[in-house]
């Protein structure tokens, strides 16, 4: 059985990107709410909505497990629908917090201002080890900046040196980037950060998080991977189009309707 990812919308590719690199024998669904993008700024019963719709879907594609890759639905979602599902669901929030203690003293966490408000890294970072500080910027502008491919323009370069501006005068050592999008930045956001500052990526975390559950539940694929199935809620053809830079090929895309959950 495959494993599913889901996202709003292209900040999951980071996510597949350490699948493949780290569970290459999986197969994936890949589920993008494009119809819905940004969650970013939903309020905390509409991302519940959200995700009750997405894992009835899951289920009826009969997946073996899921793996959040967004924040704000693990930050905002996660645990009122996991006691509501009889499915494994990983949790991207505790393995990129447990990653930045292990980095840093001074964290900084940049993510959607849904993810920001509701505090998830904090509370995750601060429950490990309270002898750290850190420091949360909501960045509302950057998910609409990727999904528009827009990482090279230099509005984008500006837009990010403002959010940076306050976690760098905090002196930061650390910066997680809070949400799956924003890895697609790194190349803006490394031109303006000291050398000294360590990156986190939670995708990273998450990925060798789902490997040892897939150890422990003995769920590992044993036959080889199907290819990747796509697919989003909103138009096929963009997200083709938009997911062409990370991906390298243009995949095909299904289209699907998603039932409102009960
Ligand atoms: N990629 C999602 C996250 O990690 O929070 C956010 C996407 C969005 O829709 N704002």
């Amino acid at each position: 059985a495959p494993i599913g990812i889901f996202d709003s919308g292209l900040g999951g590719l980071t996510v597949l990107h350490q699948l493949y690199r780290q569970l290459p024998q999986e197969s994936i669904i890949y589920f993008g709410d494009t119809a819905r993008v940004p969650y970013g700024t939903r309020s905390p019963g509409e991302i519940v909505q959200f995700m009750r719709e997405i894992l009835t879907w899951m289920l009826q594609q009969q997946v073996k497990m899921v793996v959040t890759a967004c924040n704000t639905s693990s930050a905002l979602a996660l645990d009122t629908v996991q006691k509501e599902f009889p499915i494994p669901i990983i949790d991207l929030i505790l393995p990129g917090a447990k990653a930045a203690v292990q980095q840093g003293k001074r964290i900084g966490v940049i993510a959607t201002p849904a993810t920001a408000a509701s505090n998830a890294y904090k509370r995750a970072i601060l429950e490990i080890d309270p002898s750290v500080r850190v420091w949360q910027v909501g960045c509302p502008e950057f998910v609409p900046l990727i999904e528009q491919n827009r990482i090279h323009d230099l509005y984008t370069k500006e837009v990010a040196r403002d959010y940076l501006t306050f976690l760098l005068q905090q002196r930061i050592d650390t910066l997680v980037y809070g949400c799956t999008h924003y890895p697609h930045l790194a190349p803006v956001l490394r031109s303006l950060l000291p050398r000294s500052v360590k990156l986190i990526d939670p995708a990273e975390y998450v990925v060798a998080a789902t490997a040892q559950e897939l150890e422990l539940l003995g769920l590992k694929n044993t036959h080889p991977p199907s290819p990747t199935r796509f697919c989003v809620t909103g138009c096929p053809q963009r997200f083709a189009q938009s997911s062409l830079p990370w991906l390298g090929y243009t995949p095909d895309i299904e289209a699907v309707c998603l039932a409102p959950a009960q």
